[in-house]
């Protein structure tokens, strides 16, 4: 009998077709936990449907800068102001449903697991500062540390955080997709750009072994930084 396991997904954005051969490759069943590292939706495809497949596996995920963002619109509605969402949220937003808002909009910005001894965050932590202090706007947009131990969302502004990450919890993460997968003995990111044409990777826990799936197609070919 298999030991149940922990996933922990990459950045999605939409890609439902994708996500399926993923799932299927791990041999994900009912016994197992499913995290998504955040940005479940924008730019893809098929935002719904993987929004549906997450709910459907009674997955956990943590925030991700275009989840927040698409989010925002929705509750802009709700409070009756009506704005056009930007392009690469126009399918997300038009296609939800008020239960999918209702889950999206619940998800937290950092998830410890304390079991794995891993937490998962969209975009990263600040080393040295407690977990219930990080700020979110950091913790779903930095990719870099500068000099001074700040946070950027520039990669070229200062060292991938991840280097710097002292453990001992190993933080999995997502959001960087120009730097591609990153391994570090306390980190981990998984963002390898399945919506530019690159891949969906996951990682099991406690093993760490890590499962690609090739995207279908480039999803995306405009690149965008924020
Ligand atoms: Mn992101």
């Amino acid at each position: 009998m298999a030991e149940s396991r922990t996933w922990v997904i990459g950045d999605v954005h939409g890609c439902a077709n994708e996500l399926a051969d993923l799932l299927r490759a791990c041999g994900v069943d009912d016994r197992d936990r499913v995290v998504f590292v955040g940005d479940l939706v924008g730019k893809g495809p098929f935002s719904d449907k993987v929004v549906q497949i997450a709910r459907d596996l009674g997955a956990d995920a943590v925030m991700g800068n275009h989840d927040v963002r698409c989010v925002q619109w929705w509750r802009n509605q709700q409070r009756g102001i009506k704005a056009e969402p930007e392009p690469a949220h126009a399918h997300a937003c038009h296609s939800l449903t008020d239960e999918d808002w209702q889950w999206l909009s619940r998800r937290p910005f950092v998830l410890p697991l304390p079991r794995e001894h891993a937490i998962v965050v969209h975009a990263g932590l600040v080393p040295g500062i407690p977990l219930d202090e990080q700020d979110p706007k950091h913790m779903s947009t930095m990719r870099s540390l500068r000099d001074d131990g700040s946070p950027s969302k520039r990669i070229e502004d200062g060292i991938p955080w991840a280097s710097a990450w002292p453990g001992p919890e190993l933080v999995i993460f997502g959001h960087d997709a120009v730097r591609g997968l990153q391994q570090y003995p306390h980190a981990l990111g998984l963002d390898t750009g399945c919506v530019y044409g690159g891949a969906l990777t996951a990682c099991a826990l406690p093993s760490r072994r890590l499962i690609s799936v090739p995207a279908q197609r480039d999803w995306c070919p405009v690149r965008e930084s924020a």
